[in-house]
């Protein structure tokens, strides 16, 4: 075989890497000739047994061979090799079935209550033990005000998760029944949902991969604060529990090697490979469990597999052939998961029946036997050595591949099923089976069976199984779920003198918004108090915003510091990495950057220690790109401020269509805790910002309004930049914050009158406008600032509702809106660099004609100027606006109209750009 020139099968050379010549070739015959005898007299198994003893014999002697990526499909740890438990099995055992059984009869009882209002027994079903060996010696909650460990649930097994904290007395059997009803106030989420239940649950996971990915960064943010010295979070792991399913999601695998290469080993994954998804087999044909192992170690992770109970122990012992290790090998998921379905006779018949040598392994057990040979993941003293083992592993991160059934313990009409992800709802007779396989016949007797609700399972006092359940959450300092800790270090507002710079204006040299919101930074980390709060984020993106400034102040983030000499070390501005790094310079990656801003953002609730992230990116890969993660950490009840740098259809010039976002705004809008804005001015930045962090972290802002986030869109063309207007400083701030406020004034003279509403760059457009119209049309325009349609919406939205739900008048409002617009007459032309949807976001309330100009279409490669004459919003466009809605009321003549188009050589009869 030859490859670039490489010949493989040369025998002078090593066939591995091809790079070394043989220096004893005679040597070398004679170990390939004792491995080819192994081959012919004992046969493949023998021979694969031997190379992996000179592997692990290797490795020992740190030969540096390379690392295999998969390993045998048995257990990672020997049943030699597992620590004494040190629980009492018995005890834990009754409680895992009592939560069990508590989960299922919610699920029932809700879907009783509300006919189709869902939920999910087998996920559960299939993880209760995962999780009950983590609750009852691993996981460390928050008592005594510690942060304690972080565990990302899987979203569809909160029924077991509500199951323990209703044996725990947390929940109680009323919020059990109103499962997924939660609009009356007595219910409890579908899912992980921070916002809908802010004291219980903290991390959102159900939408498939954002847990994993957000549980990555959430652990490396964990070094980051301990390196920064900011917070000691030493003592804390991050826990994620996943489904074999979701590892399909890019999000889900996308980062594995950041874990590995920040060595991450306070992260520990828990898959649980039931071998099922929603529809079917994860991956009926292949071996799931196998090819995550291959997946993980390629990526530096510490793989540890749970696959076989200890009942499967012994039977690997009697394999001296190893053909029993063969055919868990050579067996695939789909026979495996067939194999969940069937009785003994056939799983005798079909896994261990075409060789004697391996049905003799097994002729002692009975059919009964047979089928209950339990897999690793349903095995208490399995899973705790795994997971013991993952919290002593050091210098890497930690994935534990559990294999599971899928609806374990819910009766063969449920078990190992295709259907068994949406099976919501039990006869009388499969709960009754249910009961029996978990011996609760003295708990829950025939004639509770049998009224209308499955009963719910509780704890009594001064039983071994309540003494034992608290006594184990005692000393792990408390339950989880739980959110939020108390504050345990206090946050200062920056010194306002931050913002002067940019309040000031830029004089006569021109700055963009992004030059602006850089210097801001900079003042904000320079802040004494306020300052090591800070987290700069940026996905490889921070030359193109100016932030290239700030490495050498504030330092890139490196976790083993900066090892090299940086090429530009002479240079002011050099690429700095440290420890104590404070920038989280990402890398390529928006996902990552985001899970980032979700751990920084929520530091102020996982850890107690409020921390203020700036994720700084290209506003066309924001919403756009990562819009379910930001949805997410809205859930999860984030803090901070997103900026949409290069943000507009036509001001970022020359990148064309993949480059240029018109409609982020518009994205930002759908995100109820998202404050979306649209500045024009750095004045206008910096007056958002510190209104931002006042809501955030200010003394008097209201507990329910501060978890939010701030969206600002910064774009990079330049002009001076005005001070906030003198001798209306408050008037404008306030007006800035709440989305509009009147820029100029309208120039006297004209006889006509009209109003232009601008956001962001589109400024320019809008003045010279209105100097046209006023010189040329008779036309006067006041012109207005607009910073949030969003906010202005909202404000009209809750006026409307008002009125309508006060028909007497009572209170009655008028939308800020309208009001706002309401003393000048004529006709109102909005224009922004975004499509005409985020101006038309408040048109019903206008109170006047309304017109928008917006960017709709594609954007493509242009200059501003070209640009902007193509999506019709610079000046002549508007000129023609304002006169054509003059026209449509009487008060301008057709042929003025036209006249105007004609002058501006605008092409009337060219198709609209959407559509080019
Ligand atoms: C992004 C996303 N896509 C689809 C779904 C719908 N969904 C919910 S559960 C599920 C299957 C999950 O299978 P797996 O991850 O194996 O979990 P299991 O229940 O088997 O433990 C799907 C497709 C979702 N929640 N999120
Ligand atoms: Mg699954």
């Amino acid at each position: 075989m030859v490859i670039d020139g490489l010949h493989f099968d040369d025998p002078r050379h090593d066939g591995y890497v091809n790079q070394l010549p043989d220096i004893d070739p005679g040597e070398t015959s004679e170990w390939l000739d004792s491995l080819e005898a192994v081959v012919d007299t004992h046969g493949k198994t023998r021979a694969r047994y031997l190379i992996s003893k000179l592997l692990a014999r290797a490795n020992e002697l740190q030969v540096g061979s390379p690392a295999a990526i998969s390993t045998p499909y048995i257990n990672t740890i020997p049943a030699e090799r597992e620590p004494w438990f040190p629980g009492d099995e018995h005890v834990e055992r009754r409680i895992r079935s009592y939560i069990r059984w508590n989960a299922a009869a919610m699920v029932v009882r809700a879907n009783k209550k509300a006919d189709g209002i869902g939920g999910h027994l087998a996920t559960f079903a299939s993880s209760a033990a995962l999780y009950e060996v983590g609750f009852n010696h691993f996981f460390r909650g928050k008592a005594n005000g510690t942060p304690g460990d972080h565990v990302y649930f899987q979203g569809h097994a909160a029924p077991g998760i509500y199951a323990r904290a209703f044996l725990e007395g947390r929940l109680d059997e009323t919020q059990l029944d109103n499962f997924r009803m939660e609009v009356g106030g007595e219910g409890i989420s579908s899912y992980p949902h921070p916002r809908l239940m802010p004291d219980f649950w903290e991390y959102p996971t159900v939408s498939m991969g954002l847990g994993p990915i957000n549980s990555i960064y959430q652990a490396r943010f964990l070094k980051y604060l301990t390196n920064r010295r900011v917070d000691d979070t030493t003592a804390s792991k991050v826990w994620c529990f996943i489904g074999d399913g979701e590892t399909d999601e890019p999000e889900s695998l996308g980062s594995i090697s950041l874990a590995s290469r920040e060595g991450l080993d306070n992260l520990i994954w828990v898959v649980n490979c039931n071998l099922q998804r929603l529809d079917g087999p994860v991956r009926g044909n292949g071996k799931i469990i196998q090819e995550l192992e291959a997946v993980f170690r390629g990526a530096g992770w510490n793989v540890i597999k749970v696959v076989w109970g200890s009942k499967w122990d012994e039977l690997l012992q009697r394999d001296v052939d190893g053909v029993l290790l063969n055919k868990m090998n050579t067996t695939i998921d789909g026979q495996f998961q067939r194999y969940a379905v069937e009785d003994g006779d056939y799983i005798r018949d079909d896994f261990f029946g075409p060789d004697p040598r391996l049905r003799k392994i097994v002729e002692h057990l009975s059919d009964e036997e047979l089928r209950n040979l339990p897999r690793g993941g349903h095995d208490y003293k399995k899973l705790y050595a795994a997971y013991k083992a993952a919290t002593e592993s050091t210098g890497r991160p930690t994935v534990i591949l559990a294999k599971t059934i899928k609806g374990w313990t819910l009766g063969p009409d449920v078990e190992g099923r295709n259907a068994t992800h949406q099976i919501k709802k039990m006869t009388k007779d499969q709960l009754r089976t249910l009961r029996d396989r978990l011996y609760l016949q003295e708990e829950v007797p025939d004639e509770d069976l049998d009224a209308d609700l499955p009963p719910y399972i509780t704890l009594h006092q001064g039983t071994p199984e309540h003494d034992y359940f608290h006594s184990r959450i005692k000393a792990l300092d408390g339950s989880l779920p739980s959110r939020p800790v108390p504050l345990r270090k206090k946050i200062a507002l920056p010194d306002p003198k931050v913002y002067e710079e940019l309040l000031a204006g830029s004089g006569k040299q021109e700055a963009a918004t992004t030059m602006g919101f850089t210097r801001l930074l900079r003042n904000l980390a320079r802040d004494p108090e306020f300052g090591e709060r800070v987290v700069p984020i940026v996905p490889d993106e921070a030359r193109t915003f100016g932030m290239d400034s700030l490495f050498r102040e504030i330092k890139i983030y490196a976790s083993r510091g900066q090892l090299y000499e940086p090429v530009d070390h002479e240079l002011l501005l050099s690429y700095t990495e440290g420890k104590d790094g404070q920038i989280l310079e990402e890398g390529i990656t928006e996902a990552g950057s985001m899970a980032s801003f979700t751990a920084a953002g929520t530091a102020h609730a996982n850890r107690g220690v409020p921390m203020v992230p700036f994720y700084i990116f290209y506003s066309m890969f924001g919403f756009q790109r990562v819009g379910d993660l930001i949805w997410a950490a809205a859930d999860a009840r984030a803090r901070g401020f997103l900026l949409g740098a290069t943000a507009g259809r036509t001001t970022l010039t020359g990148e064309g269509l993949q480059h240029q976002d018109g409609h982020s705004l518009l994205l930002a809008s759908t995100v109820p805790t998202v404050e979306a804005y649209d500045p024009a001015f750095a004045y206008e930045v910096a007056v958002i910002m510190q209104a931002g962090l006042e809501r955030m972290y200010g003394p008097d802002s209201p507990d329910e309004a501060r978890d939010v986030i701030y969206y600002l869109t910064l774009y990079n063309e330049t002009y001076p930049m005005p001070a906030l207007p003198e001798g209306r400083e408050d008037e404008v701030r306030q007006g800035a914050v709440e989305g509009m406020y009147r820029y100029a004034d309208a120039p006297e003279g004209p006889s006509k009158q009209a109003t232009i509403l601008f956001s962001g760059p589109m400024w320019q457009a809008a003045v010279a406008a209105r100097d046209e119209l006023a010189e040329r049309w008779d036309v006067a325009c006041d012109l207005w600032s607009v910073t949030s349609y969003k906010r202005l919406r909202e404000d009209a939205l809750a006026a409307e509702r008002h009125n309508r739900l006060h028909p007497d008048g009572t209170g009655a409002r008028t939308p800020m809106v309208t009001e706002r617009l309401a003393d000048v007459d004529g006709p109102v032309v909005a224009v922004g660099d975004n499509m005409c949807a985020v101006p038309d976001q408040v048109a019903r309330w206008v109170g006047r004609p309304y017109t928008s100009l917006g960017t709709d279409g594609f954007g493509r490669s242009d200059t501003r100027e070209a640009l902007r004459s193509f999506f019709e919003v610079d000046a002549p466009h508007l000129v023609v606006s304002v006169l054509a809605s003059l026209c449509a009321s009487g008060d301008v003549e057709p042929s003025t109209v036209a006249e105007a188009i004609e002058s501006h050589g605008i092409d009337a009869d060219a198709a609209p750009p959407w559509t080019r």
